[in-house]
């Protein structure tokens, strides 16, 4: 017997190897199988297509030493069963690499949700077809499926950016990839390692890769801003407290700007005393974690502001490296904080104490290559056992454009987003019926809490099958106009903050040749969920519905 909805239950193969389904999910992580979990309610045959060779995501491929999330995990969590979030027991406060992933697969065992998931399947064509109004899915190893929908829950930083440094091909000592890390945890004991990149996985894994090497270089190019965590384990009375008030908990998160409630002063910085902003400053540190930034309302959007703040974690790196020179080069100092991700940290610049760790600044001492034996930069030539790269993603548009999605009349997604992407609520694509982006660009995002965001677009999604399916409608489509000015207001809205003139991921700089375009949706989570739920109550203003 299989439960309803269930695809591996009633395959409607197709002589030729075509299966037909009523809806493929692209990625099985935290997006991907809520998305099986709500499509299935619906009765619909559901199947995951999933590269990897687990479910997880995000949380299955970044396994280098020290990964953590740098959301607390009541809140890095699923909303959407009271019973699991009181069963399942959160071991730290910002849960590592490898608690999350246990959690996603309790998830995925709990819900029975294996059964439609397919690993090792790597989706590399998404094709529309205007007369069936299917979605044609193909994979790599050249099977084909179609669907009335393709939900694409293909994560925002699932794409290793191509580290575009000449002679990495010619190495012959051992090269790692943060986001492509082994499963057989590598020794590096003793070894002479380098690391290339100071993002948050750069700032993560250094500290852990510094205990265990003979010598590590860390190769440096912009610095970053870090707070530290602050991380602690959890106890049991304090997680009974946590259940106890969990659905006001969510009720607050869900309503809140960035998708977890962060206190503020509500204040101006400059509406209190530099000995108060210090205090509060001093405090959210020994707090720990992002909720640095929520100190005072203007952090994001004045200069002067936000360099209140920077000045205050400059002051702290060059107190913790003892080394001034060294300190020196740790400061960030031409973008305002927060404009970048902002790190959250354990021991990053204390690691620089270290007698096994050297810091080489790449604006002084730029890398010409990559060598058989190691790293020669314009000042040396270094030998090294490891390398280990952690340099970043083609984030937001790269796994969309990579999976070669054709909407009517064939036409290419990676034409149409050419200068830039453009997604009606980050969710649907003028051009592109019955497709669904989780998390696309011109949501909130990666600027949200991504396990709340991720709930809010399936649940929009799902509602709006529903109603697809209750109103006998074959295809639903963002119109150009809606998606056009949707585009707009997401650009119009970044333009009112700091975000857009620093190079980052947030705007595509950090892969060459992407157009320069701000991607996540600064609003506020709350403010665009309530926009969401308006398009649907108002019919689904800014699509156009085909019956069927
Ligand atoms: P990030 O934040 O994009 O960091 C990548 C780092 O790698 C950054 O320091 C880059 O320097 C550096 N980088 C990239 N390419 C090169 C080359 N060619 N040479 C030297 N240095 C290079 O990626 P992360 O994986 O750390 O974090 C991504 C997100 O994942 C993070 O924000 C969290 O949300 C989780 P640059 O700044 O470009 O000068």
């Amino acid at each position: 017997m299989t439960a309803p909805g269930s695809a591996t239950g009633s395959p409607e193969g197709r002589p030729g190897g075509v299966e037909d389904v009523d809806a493929v999910v692209v990625g099985a992580g935290l997006a991907g199988l809520y998305a099986l979990y709500r499509l299935r309610q619906l009765g619909l045959r559901t199947v995951v297509l999933e590269a990897g060779g687990g479910v997880g995501g995000t949380w299955y491929w970044n396994r280098y030493p020290g990964a953590r999330c740098d959301v607390e995990s009541y809140d890095y969590s699923y909303s959407f069963s009271a019973e699991l979030q009181q069963e399942w027991v959160w071991t730290e406060r910002f849960p590592a690499q490898g608690e999350v992933l246990a959690y996603v697969n309790h998830v995925a065992d709990r819900f029975d949700l294996r059964r439609d998931v397919r690993l090792h399947t790597r989706v590399v064509q998404a094709a529309f077809d205007d007369d069936t109004a299917r979605w044609t899915v193909t994979t790599a190893a050249g099977d084909r499926m179609t669907a009335r929908y393709c939900v694409m829950a293909t994560g925002c930083l699932s794409i290793p950016k191509d580290p575009d440094i000449p002679g990495l091909d010619s190495y012959e000592g051992n090269l790692y990839q943060t986001a492509r890390w082994p499963h057989d945890d590598p020794d590096f004991t003793g070894q002479r390692v380098a690391c290339i990149g100071t993002g948050s996985s750069g700032i993560q894994c250094i500290p852990m890769l510094a205990r265990q090497a003979g010598h590590l270089h860390v190769f440096q190019r912009t610095p970053n801003f870090s707070v530290p965590a602050q991380n602690r384990p959890l106890d049991a009375a304090g997680d009974r407290a946590m259940k106890a008030r969990y659905p006001e908990h969510r009720r607050a998160a869900r309503s809140s700007y960035a998708g977890v409630v962060i206190a503020t002063t509500g204040r101006s910085a400059f509406e209190v005393s530099p000995e108060e902003r210090r205090r509060e400053y001093e405090a959210r540190w020994q707090r720990g974690g992002v909720q640095f930034l929520g100190a005072y309302t203007d952090i994001r959007t004045d200069t002067a502001a936000n360099d209140t703040a920077a000045e205050f974690v400059r002051d702290r790196i060059r107190e913790t490296v003892s080394d001034p020179e060294v300190a020196a080069r740790l400061l960030p100092w031409d973008y305002p904080i927060g404009t970048k991700r902002l790190c959250v940290d354990t021991g990053y610049f204390d690691t620089y104490n270290r007698p096994n760790v050297t810091l080489v600044d790449l604006r002084e001492t730029p890398i010409e290559r990559i060598t058989p034996d190691g790293i020669r930069t314009t000042a040396a030539d270094h030998r090294f056992d490891s390398i280990v790269l952690a340099t970043g993603f083609d984030a937001m548009t790269g796994a969309l454009l990579r999976a070669d999605i054709r909407g009517r009349g064939g036409r290419a997604l990676a034409d149409e987003w050419a200068d830039g992407p453009r997604v009606y609520l980050g969710l649907a694509i003028n051009g592109f019926p019955n497709l669904f982006t989780v998390t696309g660009p011109g949501s909130p995002s990666v600027l949200a809490n991504m396990v709340l965001a991720i709930e809010q677009h399936v649940e929009w999604i799902a509602d709006c099958i529903r109603y697809l399916e209750e109103g006998g409608f074959r295809t639903i489509e963002a119109t150009d106009q809606a998606q056009d000015d949707w585009a707009r207001h997401v650009a119009e809205v970044a333009e009112l903050s700091l975000f857009p003139k620093t190079d980052s991921w947030y705007v595509g700089t950090n892969v060459p040749g992407k157009p320069r375009t701000f991607m996540p949706y600064l609003g506020g989570f709350d403010t665009y969920s309530r926009r969401c739920t308006e398009v649907a109550a108002g019919g689904y203003a800014g699509f156009v519905l085909e019956k069927a």
